[in-house]
């Protein structure tokens, strides 16, 4: 059995999730329209995981005997000035949702909740692998510079991510 608190978080967790998923839907669409394949591509599949991060918590729930709730989403905005900024946006998203997590993983700890502990695991990992992935690409970025000249490049490094995944 979950306690109150912790299912509370875990709820407010599951809309933070699905404000990334849609934020990246918008994202990809944006890339899409700026002619960036390779990027629209990528946040197409972001957001696809973010949903996958967000069901996962939802079973969750569930399974302990909670109550997930499916959240209200705020629009997510649809225009950005840049390639970069719209990085830029991800990698700051990114950091909230793992400064979030950390947050949960302080109640499980308070509460003695070894289950839910053991289950942020995951997310715990998963959020180091997105960061890294992120930055790199942001490091990327600052190598090639944004200028119109480099979108194309971009365009295909952000490909190159696609193809290993
Ligand atoms: Fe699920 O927040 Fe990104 O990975």
């Amino acid at each position: 059995m979950i306690s109150e608190k912790m299912e509370t978080a875990l709820n407010k967790q599951i809309a933070l999730e699905g404000y990334a998923s849609y934020l990246y839907l918008s994202m990809a669409s944006w890339c899409d329209k700026e002619g960036l394949e390779g990027c629209a591509k990528f946040m197409h599949r972001q957001s696809e995981e973010e949903r996958m991060h967000m069901l996962k918590i939802f079973y969750y729930l569930s399974e302990v005997d909670g109550h997930a709730l499916t959240p209200a989403i705020a629009q997510p905005p649809h225009e950005f000035d840049s390639v970069k900024a719209l990085f830029e946006e991800v990698y700051a998203h990114e950091q909230k949702v793992t400064a979030s997590i950390h947050g949960l993983l302080k109640i499980g700890y308070e509460e003695n909740d070894h289950t839910t502990l053991n289950f942020l695991q995951w997310y715990v990992e998963e959020q180091r692998e997105e960061e890294a992935l992120m930055r790199s690409i942001l490091d990327k970025l600052k190598l090639i510079g944004d200028g119109p000249q480099s979108l194309y490049y971009i365009d295909m490094e952000v490909e190159k991510v696609n193809a290993m995944a």
